[in-house]
């Protein structure tokens, strides 16, 4: 799939997870990663990679992996694979996301850093650890169903 700027990408049948989409012309500061979907109610984890490429052998790196998890205490976990090693886990305690529940997951793209809004309201901010201009795909997987994505160009 190629994901065009200012396009929605939207299947009425819900996007076959896991989902990769390339970001045609890579992500610029100022746009946004639109996901608009659900998590089933028996969902233990799902996640949302911007990748440098689509490689599987070796694996691309993964500039940001958005990771929220279900377990007894609901988290999310956000980290980078480089030369296919995770980092630093950054890890935030809490989560707006419900098992059973619709969500609207907007990554906006800033020179320095992701900020992530989950429903409207501010969640955690990622600093860059690989450059911007090395992403350029959209990978999604684990449990989750979403309904539309968009990227979006800054207003
Ligand atoms: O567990 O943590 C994030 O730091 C690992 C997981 C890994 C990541 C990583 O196994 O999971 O969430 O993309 C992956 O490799 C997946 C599925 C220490």
């Amino acid at each position: 799939v190629v994901l065009f700027k200012a396009n929605i990408h939207n299947n009425p049948l819900s996007t076959v997870i896991p989902f990769a989409g390339t970001i045609l012309g890579g992500l610029l500061p100022g746009e946004m990663v639109v996901i608009q979907g659900s998590v089933p109610s028996d969902a233990d984890r799902f996640q949302v990679d911007l990748t440098c490429g689509s490689s599987v052998k070796p694996r691309a790196d993964v500039a940001f992996h958005f990771n929220p998890r279900f377990q007894r205490s609901p988290c999310i976990v956000c980290n980078t694979l480089q030369r296919e090693r995770w980092g630093r886990e950054e890890i935030l305690n809490q989560t707006p996301f419900t098992a059973g529940a619709a969500f609207e997951l907007i990554i906006l793209v800033l020179k320095d850093k992701f900020k992530v809004a989950v429903n409207g309201a501010h969640v955690l901010e990622y600093n860059h650890r690989v450059e911007l201009q090395r992403v350029d795909t959209l990978f999604i997987s684990g449990k989750v169903k979403v309904d539309v994505i968009g990227i979006v160009p800054p207003s």
